[in-house]
């Protein structure tokens, strides 16, 4: 039986979150106008106050915002909220320039780990439960965002962080954990390590997974359900709109539905920023429309996917957005070919391979050359060059149909590869460097 958090949200028909979102959607603006004076200017420039939007229908003529709004307005630019009222920041890893800073007041905090609550028991979770949190805990919203939704739904959760491979094992085993938290690089990491120590699926307490985080295919998936014999559910989100459940999937794992009474997505043209029909897919927009401290309006995440609001078996009513392909910024252009991390991660899984691989991209004489390391499993490892030769044609073949462009590949040995406890470093560009 699916068993939802607030089912009069959950399962609302589309009159009431139509209902809900206008009414939420038009004060939140009026407080950004009064209360943010940089979102305001950018109202100004595009000749729109409050009261031209009165409904999810006039949304469109709000200007967007990005990350580079937010880099130039940094730290408190985008505040709605005075800092009296805040109580909580949380920050991305900021790989590229200034981090980002998100700010919640304890309302924030409450929708958000009301947003997380839903994912856990979404994927199964009761107040029997005991939920491993081995996502990073600190700045990252990982940790502390499943941590509150796990403490909502009243599972004895165990907050590991991330790292420690083999104590996280140990507490799986001791405390009979049933749900597991964390990167889906990071569980395949664990499944790995358990395998080593002889544990199969049954002897494995978990049942259910909530990963997200990073991009992860379907092959990626299977892989996980099968070593750790549980049900993996995806889950999204990002700092600037509070950090995971966002958006989480449910038992009929087809798109992860959005919480529709907290954020509006809309997918638009990258390019041409025109909003696209339902079921394009383009870069994934949201408004957050009861957030207070950090009330984000068409923040730009550039994620690519699509939308569906085609009915979900499970009985939630929220619009449901497919996997995210991957982002825009992490997208290859490899002789003129857009190419996806998550394309290669299928091939190398339909192949027999783990998700131990890495990206290697450079500019050799003029031309951009593509390398995919990847490690043999130690079933498969063997010296003999004739097998090994026959790998590795196997595969250029199968990437040359995935992407249509020639791609070299590199067997290596298991464990060559570094193993990640949060997201997962793919690819190295050195065209960039
Ligand atoms: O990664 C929040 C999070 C934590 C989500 C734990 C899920 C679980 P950021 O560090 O700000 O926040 O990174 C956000 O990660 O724009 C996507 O590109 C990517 N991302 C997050 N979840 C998924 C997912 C957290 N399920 C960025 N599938 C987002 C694909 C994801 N990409």
């Amino acid at each position: 039986m699916e068993h939802y958090y607030q089912p009069e949200i959950e399962c609302a028909s589309r009159e009431e979150i139509r209902a809900i979102q206008n009414e939420r959607l038009t004060a939140q603006v009026k407080r950004v106008w009064e209360n943010v004076p940089y979102y305001r200017k950018k109202m100004e420039a595009k000749g729109v106050t409050p009261e031209d939007i009165r409904s999810v229908d006039d949304l469109h003529k709000l200007p967007f915002l990005s990350k580079a709004d937010l880099r130039e307005v940094y730290p408190y630019g985008l505040l709605g909220k005075p800092l009296s009222e805040c109580v909580r920041i949380q920050s991305t890893s900021g790989t590229t320039g200034k981090r980002v800073v998100a700010f919640y007041t304890r309302h924030d905090i409450d929708l958000w780990e009301d947003c997380c609550a839903r994912a856990i028991c979404a994927a199964g979770g009761t107040n029997e439960d005991v939920c491993q949190v081995s996502y990073g805990y600190g700045l990252f919203t990982g940790g502390p965002g499943l941590n509150g939704g796990s403490h909502k739904v009243g599972c004895l959760t165990i907050p590991t962080s991330s790292g420690n491979t083999d104590r996280q094992i140990m507490f799986i085993l001791d405390l009979q954990a049933t749900i597991l938290c964390c990167t889906p690089s990071y569980a395949a990491y664990l499944g790995e390590r358990m395998k080593e120590m002889g544990l199969g699926p049954d002897d494995i307490p978990l049942k259910a997974g909530i990963f997200g985080a990073e991009a992860w295919s379907e092959e990626m998936r299977h892989d996980i359900e099968k070593t750790l014999g549980i049900k993996a559910y995806d889950i999204y989100g990002l700092t600037e709109l509070s950090g995971p459940g966002v958006s989480f999937e449910c038992s009929a794992q087809e798109g992860m539905h959005v919480n529709e009474d907290h954020f509006i997505p809309e997918i638009i043209d990258p390019e041409t920023e025109e909003v696209l029909p339902e079921g394009a897919e383009g870069e994934l927009v949201f408004t957050a429309i009861d957030k207070e401290a950090f009330p984000m309006l068409r923040y730009r995440t550039r994620d690519i996917c699509s939308l569906t609001y085609e009915k979900c078996s499970c009985g939630r009513t929220h619009v449901r957005m497919r996997k995210p392909k991957g982002r825009t910024d992490d997208m290859l252009i490899i002789r003129g070919v857009n190419v996806f991390p998550s394309q290669i991660e299928t091939v190398l899984i339909n192949h027999g391979y783990a998700a131990n691989y890495q990206i290697v991209v450079d500019r050799v004489n003029n031309t951009d050359t593509l390398d995919v390391q990847v490690e043999m499993t130690p079933e498969m490892f063997t010296d003999n060059m004739g097998e090994i030769t026959a790998r590795q044609k196997d595969l250029m073949a199968g990437l040359q149909s995935m992407l249509g462009i020639r791609a070299k590949v590199s067997l290596v040995a298991p464990k060559t590869i570094a193993r990640s406890e949060g997201k997962a470093i793919r690819v190295i560009d050195k065209r960039k460097i």
